[in-house]
């Protein structure tokens, strides 16, 4: 008789917001689980918000199964703070092929330390009328980058950590409409993150949002370090279409465009 394959445990817990950043995600089933393919990093697919989908390559995470528990051991620590999203598909499948009950769940790797008090660090990085800042690791070298959403047709920027909160303009100009938010996220599902721009739309025609898509000039986790290497601080590209000159989409007005700069704009597993 049929019995369904389901989910008894998993780590770190759901909604936890302590967990620590190097943890291992577990998931625990209550029957063995096939060893023969079923569980990859399309079945069982790590979101980190701060890192980007977690896949291989460029990644070099290890899933690994046995018995009747999946354990997932990530090849970097997640950011303080970033909030994790773990999908475990029905497409995973117990000893007999037959298909698992499909899970989401969230949790956030802990932010320890600090005081609450702030200095500041000096730097002046730009002079735009900017509405928004996402921070994320833009390129993979294991440092947190910033995209900035800038209003009034000032162009959006992505400014290059070098790992000891030493932001460098890098150097390209992403659209020059009235942007109000921005949200990172792997919007194509090759590992890295991508952003997705809210545009006021108060100028004739309306400004269109867009998303603009990381190029895939990552450099390996593991061989980071260009600026404790001496080279400069490498650029990503976020580039426009072959379709349109600006962006790789122009999203409809109608149904995506915010008309007010009002309200976050999120991207969610
Ligand atoms: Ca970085
Ligand atoms: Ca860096
Ligand atoms: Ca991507
Ligand atoms: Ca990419």
């Amino acid at each position: 008789m049929f019995s369904a394959v389901v989910i008894t445990g998993v780590n770190a817990i759901a909604n936890s917001h302590t967990a620590p950043v190097g943890t291992d995600i577990t998931t625990i089933y209550d029957q063995n689980i096939d060893t023969g393919g079923s569980v990859k990093d399309t079945t069982f697919v790590v979101h980190a918000m701060q890192t980007g989908q977690i896949v291989n390559p460029p990644h070099d995470n290890t899933i690994g199964v046995v018995g009747d528990t999946i354990t997932f051991n990530p090849d970097n620590d997640f950011k303080p703070g970033e909030t994790i999203h773990v999908i475990a598909t029905d497409g995973i499948r117990n000893t007999l092929a037959e298909a698992s009950v499909k899970r989401v769940w969230e949790f956030r790797a802990e932010a320890s330390g600090g005081t609450g008090l702030f200095g500041n660090s000096g730097q002046g990085l730009g002079n735009h009328s900017s509405r928004d800042a996402a921070l994320s690791d833009l390129d993979s070298d294991g440092d947190l980058d910033a995209f900035v959403a800038n209003a009034g047709g000032s162009p959006n920027r992505v400014w290059m950590n070098d790992g000891s909160s030493n932001f460098t303009d890098g150097g390209q100009d992403l659209g020059d409409h009235f942007s109000c938010d921005v949200a990172l996220g792997d919007l194509d599902g090759d590992g890295d993150l991508d952003a997705f721009v809210t545009n006021r739309n108060f100028f004739p025609g309306g400004q269109a949002n867009h998303v603009w898509l990381n190029q895939e000039l990552r450099r390996s986790p593991k061989s980071s370090s260009a600026a404790a290497a001496g080279r400069s601080p490498s650029l990503i590209f976020l580039r426009a279409t072959t379709r349109a000159p600006t962006a790789i989409q122009s999203l409809s007005a109608a149904r995506f465009n915010s008309a007010r700069c009002r309200g976050r704009t999120s991207i969610r597993s």
